[in-house]
């Protein structure tokens, strides 16, 4: 029966997971002093434990990579304490969770950063809005552009991230190549103007993703690390004059690595369109798929039905139902999610969802 096909394993590089119901990676903004991950973040990933895979919510890799009020960190060793209550919480309730390596390069602010440095970019150029700061919303600033001698310095911090990831007990890592952030950065036209082995062509551009799956696959194993891009995505004033060819051309260079799996983001936060073709990516890459966006039980069954999906993150949906493959296996009513608590607070619209009883 259709309805079953999400509750089938699946094993993907060197993980077996229980189901096809991934929880999407989701800011809450809600870490400790430290972007230190807390007993209350500890408690709402263990709620969620019954979710084929969690990914966790975007973790930053170093100081320089901080780009918003109380979100967590994977570079200090409170950051590696806080996150071992988590995985620990995740895993004595049968759950996987892999954690999402995060750098946002421009979408950061002074204020946010070690001795109010600069952002920094591929290229030094403003994104239009503004960063979100703990003294509120300030216009972004112009970034400076990464020399070329600092970028193997970025990668190892994505290397060391990993290795701390390993320690906090993760099941693997996500790196974050999507909505606009740093390796987003890179990969684009419009915010990559570089003339060197970083930028100016095609393959000059997907270099900086090649050298990070590199780096941390280096450190766990290509079965542990997955991918998310957002090929359509404009979040974060992010532009490509042909993201079709830009992201089957990055499906390609991921390919030989074997990966646990690409995730892919779909169509346009800021628009809500989606116009390409996700088939096209899904076969240049080979492995296994993992599609987000919007995704109902229904649409998310026709996915792995048709063979258009391996794998279903849901986001707003697990803000909501702690229990959501519960919920979806007795085709139970759903929560609604409350966004006004979407980012930041406590245990209000967090932890506090109710579980089928
Ligand atoms: C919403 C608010 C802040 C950050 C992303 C990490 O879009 C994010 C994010 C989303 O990937």
């Amino acid at each position: 029966m259709d309805t079953d096909l999400l509750f089938t394993e699946i094993t993907t590089g060197s993980q077996k997971l229980a189901n096809r119901v991934v929880m999407a990676p989701l800011t809450r903004n809600r870490a400790g002093a430290g972007n230190v991950p807390t007993d209350l973040n500890a408690l709402y990933y263990g709620q969620r434990a019954t979710a084929g895979l969690i990914i966790t919510e975007a973790t930053q890799i170093s100081p320089q990579g901080v780009g918003y009020p109380a979100t967590p960190g994977i570079h200090s060793t409170e950051q590696v304490l806080g996150w071992k209550k988590v995985t620990r919480t995740v895993h004595e309730k049968g759950g996987r969770i892999f954690l999402q390596l995060w750098h946002v390069g421009r979408i950061s602010h002074p204020s946010l950063q070690p001795e109010g440095a600069l952002p920094v970019a591929p290229s030094a150029i403003r994104p239009a809005g503004e960063a979100f700061t703990y003294e509120g919303l300030k216009p972004f600033e112009t970034p400076r552009a990464l020399e070329i001698h600092e970028i193997q310095g970025v990668v190892d911090q994505y290397a060391r991230a990993a290795e701390h990831a390993l320690e906090a007990g993760f099941d693997g890592v996500e790196i974050h190549a999507a909505n606009g952030y740093l390796i987003d950065q890179f990969l684009r036209d419009g915010t990559n103007r570089r003339q060197d082995a970083y930028g100016g062509g095609l393959r000059q551009r997907l270099r900086f993703l090649g050298e990070v799956t590199e780096a941390v696959t280096g450190v766990l194993g290509s079965g542990r690390v997955g991918v998310r891009i957002s090929p359509e995505n404009t979040f974060n004033d992010i532009q490509d004059s042909d993201p079709r060819k830009t992201f089957t051309a990055v499906a390609d260079l991921l390919r030989p690595h074997g990966l646990a799996y690409l995730h892919v983001v779909e169509g346009d936060f800021v628009t809500g369109k989606t116009l390409l073709d996700y088939g096209e990516v899904r076969r240049a890459f080979g492995g296994t798929f993992m599609v987000n966006g919007g995704y109902t039980q229904e649409r998310a069954e026709a996915a792995i039905r048709t063979g258009a999906a391996d794998l279903v993150a849901f986001g707003s949906l697990y803000i909501a139902n702690p229990d959501l493959v519960e919920r979806f296996r007795k085709g139970a009513a759903l929560n609604a999610p409350d966004p006004a608590t979407y980012y930041g607070g406590d245990a209000r619209g967090y932890t506090d969802y109710p579980f089928l009883s």
